[in-house]
């Protein structure tokens, strides 16, 4: 089967590597982001504006969002398969000394860009009677860290929200699925770090992360089992990675 996907956030990271092996199967591909020399490099990878649309826009500015899906092309817009791919986190501090920008950042992005995309792009999907969402949520949306805060909180969103939505397209063949990954090595950290490459590097180095390539290898396989066939929620992590205790430490 082939058809068109929408992915959020293919400038790098999940979103590239999505891009790449969705192409290689022959699918027509958007890919959205602020970056247009990214945007215009992967189209070009892959074969052109024919084979690639490509959307430039900062999905926290809701009507530049709204334009962009409104203005695809006849060849590109039935999207059959949506992922809600852009997002981020800034910083690992207590929730006392966060900046309030950061967060409202971290929910512009992970949880109202998230809504703005899906609620273009839902009706149509329901009105073919066909298409799957793929979100990314995360480990950090199952299980809370010191310094995860409003990261976590977003993507605890995107989980119930996966959900909440699966529930309402009952009756359809629209598919919905929230995918949980742990420790991928991308430039989640970097943008995390504030640019700081090497704390980044060393949260991945001897750890043997997860990559790119394996994340795009989940959605393509959620995305093309039997149409009856609805993975609601997937957690993955690299084998080097697990949970820790509940921690119990005397109070000041
Ligand atoms: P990357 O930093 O490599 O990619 C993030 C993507 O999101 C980029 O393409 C970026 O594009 C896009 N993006 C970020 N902010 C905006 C914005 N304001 N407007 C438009 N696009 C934006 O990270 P990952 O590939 O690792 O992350 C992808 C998703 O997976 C995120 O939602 C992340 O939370 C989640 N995730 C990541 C994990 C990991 O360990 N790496 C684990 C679990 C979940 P551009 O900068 O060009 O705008
Ligand atoms: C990214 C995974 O553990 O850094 O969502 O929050 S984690």
């Amino acid at each position: 089967m082939t058809g068109t996907i929408l992915i959020t956030g293919g400038t790098s990271g999940f979103g590239a590597a999505t891009a790449y092996r969705f192409n290689a199967q022959g699918w027509k591909v958007i890919i959205t982001g602020r970056r247009g020399d990214r945007l215009a490099a992967v189209q070009e990878d892959l074969g052109g504006p024919e084979r690639v649309h490509t959307l430039e826009f900062d999905i926290q500015d809701r009507r530049a969002t709204e334009q962009a899906m409104d203005s695809l092309p006849p060849a590109f817009a039935d999207v059959d398969v949506l992922v809600n791919n852009a997002g981020l986190a800034l910083g690992r501090e207590p929730a006392h000394e966060c900046s309030l920008d950061e967060w409202e950042t971290m929910v512009d992005t992970n949880v109202k860009g998230l809504l703005r995309v899906t609620r273009a792009i839902l009706p149509g999907m329901v009105e073919r009677n066909r298409g799957h969402v793929v979100n990314l949520g995360s480990v950090a949306g199952n299980w809370p860290y010191p310094g995860g805060n409003v990261y976590c909180a977003s993507k605890a969103f995107v989980q119930q929200f996966s959900r909440a939505m699966r529930s309402d397209l009952q009756g359809t063949r629209v598919r919905v699925t929230n995918l949980e990954p742990g420790l991928c090595e991308t430039e989640f950290s970097v943008v995390r770090f504030r640019g700081d490459q090497a704390k980044a590097d060393s949260l991945y180095e001897g750890n043997d992360p997860m990559i790119p390539d394996d994340i795009a290898e989940i959605i393509w396989w959620v995305t093309s089992l039997p149409a009856r066939v609805n993975v609601n929620s997937l957690e993955v992590m690299p084998v080097t990675q697990s949970w820790g205790p509940l921690a119990v430490i005397p109070v000041r």
